[in-house]
């Protein structure tokens, strides 16, 4: 039985400053959901940001919706899957409802005593790690910044892309670092469909797809230029559930489907597109919002599902923090093992979580 919903507000310094065609952060603030049971508890990592410039939702706005009208909705004996059928009815707000859910899939499976791998289907005990690159302030930085990551051992590079760093970061590091490099980019909306024929350029590089180059209402406009570039096209921000994944999919807005559970509204959605996906031949990949262990250990498990046939963008804990909230996920031959113990299968460190707030309690009334 769920007892009571604890919401734990803290922060964390990055290693150094990511900069993205949105904005340039330097430091992580956290929220995590805890759902409290009576044998066992589970925990989530929200992935939403400070500001509302990658998505719509933000920290604060998701501190709101959790309490003012996510919590009310549960009973003692919510599950997962109740839960996001009882929350139907409330619209957007994605990154509020995952977090609730997957602290209640926590909960539920450590009942269960079942990996959240295992109740998904992974069939993967290690997933290959990328690792995404922030822009950088001159190409010289780019090229060593890049050798870093590689010499670490991961195994797909991507590179954030904005209108003036662009086509020259991708000759750059192309031709510092071969053909065989798996490289790609990420433009996080930052274009418009006037720009396709600067974009085609990318066509020499042999890129493995270009992220979201546009609006994430823009479908129409994504359409139109996956008929006029080579690079396949993979969609981030536009894919918010099953249903626009399915249209982006039939319109062919995309080929290959960049999944958050996060963004998505949590783990049985992001499931449900994987099923898609995979009965499409649409390739897919986890992506990654800056999460410490909490919100890793759970993308691992997804990420270890047949269909993820391309490197995510899940990378060690050392790539963002230099203290991570859990004990450290690591790079083993460019891979990071996946957590198989009941649940999500890590718990933040106490010492960790006492660098945090408990800023809410709700107690869940018992029939
Ligand atoms: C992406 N992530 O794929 C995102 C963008 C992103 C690893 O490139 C705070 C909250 C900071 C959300 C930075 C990666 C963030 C964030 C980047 C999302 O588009
Ligand atoms: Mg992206």
């Amino acid at each position: 039985m769920l007892r009571s919903i604890e919401l734990w507000r803290g922060g964390i310094d990055l290693v150094s400053p990511f900069r993205t065609s949105f904005g340039t952060d330097t430091s992580r603030e956290l929220l995590y959901v805890h759902a409290v049971g009576d044998n066992n508890s589970g925990w989530a990592e929200c992935v939403a940001g400070t500001e509302p410039n990658y998505s719509a939702e933000y920290l604060q706005n998701c501190i709101e919706v959790i309490s003012r009208f996510l919590v009310p909705v549960l009973r003692a004996e919510s599950t997962a899957k109740s839960f996001v059928a009882d929350v139907a009815p409330i619209r957007g707000n994605f990154m509020s409802k995952a977090c609730v859910e997957t602290a209640l899939l926590d909960l539920q499976l450590r009942d269960q005593n079942i990996s959240l791998a295992k109740f998904l289907g992974a069939t993967r005990t290690l997933v290959p790690s990328g690792v995404s690159v922030g822009i950088q302030n001159s190409l010289d930085d780019l090229v060593r910044v890049v050798g870093q990551y590689l010499s670490q051992g991961y195994v797909r590079v991507k590179l954030k892309i904005e209108p003036g760093s662009d086509i020259e970061l991708v000759r750059t590091v192309r031709k510092e670092f071969g053909e065989e490099l798996m490289l790609q980019v990420d433009a996080n909306a930052a274009y418009k469909v006037s720009d396709a024929k600067h974009l085609k350029k990318l066509d020499d590089f042999n890129l493995l797809l270009i992220e979201q180059p546009l609006p994430e209402d823009d479908l129409a406009g994504h359409v139109e230029l996956a008929k006029k570039i080579q690079t396949p096209v993979c969609l981030d921000e536009s894919i918010t559930s099953l249903e626009t994944a399915r249209g982006a999919i039939d319109l062919k807005a995309c080929s290959i489907i960049n999944i958050k559970p996060g963004r998505v509204g949590g783990y049985l959605e992001a499931k449900k597109i994987h099923d898609l996906c995979l009965s499409r031949d649409v390739p897919v990949w986890c992506g990654g919002m800056l999460e410490t262990g909490v919100g890793r250990a759970a993308n691992l498990a997804l990420a270890a599902l047949p269909g993820f046939t391309l490197p995510g963008d899940i990378s060690a804990s050392n790539r963002y923090f230099t203290r991570d909230i859990t004990p450290p996920f690591e790079l083993v031959n460019g891979h990071i093992r996946v957590p198989d113990k009941p649940g999500i299968g890590v718990d933040p460190l106490p010492e960790m979580l006492a660098g945090f707030k408990k800023i809410a309690s709700f107690e869940i009334a018992q029939n």
